[in-house]
């Protein structure tokens, strides 16, 4: 096990370094390559579920990522629930994985069991959402997306294009899974732009759980309540996509009658968005794997690794959709 060889070597290194529940992170404890042995790590992965798209991709990201990297991969889907993946968490404790990653399905509620994987001295790494945790011992780093930062650029894409509106401009909003980061952020984020000018109305705004399903529910409900919106942001392409479904059954145009604006563009968000039913789509990579790996190595080889990894990403208007689509990858 590649735990067992880092603890001989860091015995050696830090002997005198630290005292009790030293940092693992702590500088000094890597070139372990003294040969023989089995140095496979072992990563235990959390994933959230298969409730969209993007979540579909990341697992293929992850699964082949670890396979190219030589780690043997534990995986556990946690549909959506939060103490399935706690349970998840306390499994792979149990059979003392070299590391644990996970995406957290909500932000608060990890301290206990992220307490237990840092006394049982295993390195956590978060991929794709944050936890609200102030104790940042708790992991080494979290690599993902800037939602708030997504939900600006929402934002300002509205903003210009309703330059010249004078009239209020009624908006929706399908939030993604309640108590998610990338809901609370990728609404602040939003908020905050279109609240410069008091036209812009969000008129509804509701959780559509960042699946079609509930998508097409919600935007259902939300066209029968409001025969008047202007404007349909939502936190994923999922929910937009099964939103267009009832915008459709209720007689208009999605793209037309009422503008879209989603996030994610995975494959299928972009179909539509070239299609002309999204009008602008901010990116957000599921693509994780490959540098998931990287920083697991790295701290497992005592490495510093730094506390945030924050993804690359863009936007894409229709136009820029018809380009991109035939080398997408996901
Ligand atoms: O946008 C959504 C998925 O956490 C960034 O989760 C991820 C989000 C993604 O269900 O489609």
């Amino acid at each position: 096990m590649f735990k067992k060889i880092m603890a001989l070597v860091a015995v050696g290194v830090l002997a005198t370094a630290c005292g009790s529940g030293g940092d693992t992170t702590a500088e000094g404890g890597a070139p372990a390559t003294s040969g023989g042995g089995d140095s496979t790590i072992t990563m235990g992965f959390a994933q959230v579920g298969a409730e969209s798209g993007w979540r579909t991709a990341n697992t293929k990201s992850v699964q082949e990522s670890a396979k190219a990297a030589g780690i043997d991969l534990k995986f556990s889907d946690a549909q959506q629930k939060q103490e399935n993946q706690i349970k998840a968490i306390r499994s792979y404790i149990q059979q003392k994985v070299d590391v644990i990653a996970f995406s957290p399905v909500v932000e608060s509620g990890w301290d206990t069991v992220l307490q237990e994987a840092k006394a049982a001295n295993i390195p956590v790494i978060l991929t794709d959402r944050a936890v609200d945790s102030p104790d940042k011992t708790l992991y080494k780093t979290f690599l993902g997306s800037d939602f708030v930062e997504e939900g600006k650029k929402a934002g300002q894409w509205l903003v210009e294009q309703y330059a010249s509106e004078t009239g209020d401009v009624n908006i929706v909003e399908l939030q993604g899974t309640t108590g998610s980061a990338p809901a609370n952020d990728r609404k602040s984020g939003f908020a905050e732009v279109i609240g410069a000018d008091p036209k812009f109305k969000v008129i509804a705004s509701q959780s559509g759980d960042f699946t079609r399903a509930k998508g097409k529910e919600v935007m259902d409900a939300f066209l029968k309540a409001n025969p008047d919106i202007d404007v349909l942001y939502a936190h994923n392409d999922d929910m937009g996509l099964g939103a267009i479904e009832a915008i459709e059954g209720a007689g208009k145009v999605p793209g037309k009658d009422i503008k879209i604006i989603t996030v994610d563009a995975v494959k299928d968000g972009m179909q539509a968005l070239a299609d002309g039913k999204i009008n602008y789509i901010v990116e957000c990579s599921p693509l994780l794997g490959p540098q998931l790996m990287d920083l697991a190595k790295k701290v497992l080889a005592g490495e510093t690794v730094p506390e945030r990894v924050v993804t690359e990403e863009t936007t894409f208007t229709q136009e820029q959709a018809k380009q991109a689509l035939p080398s997408r990858q996901y």
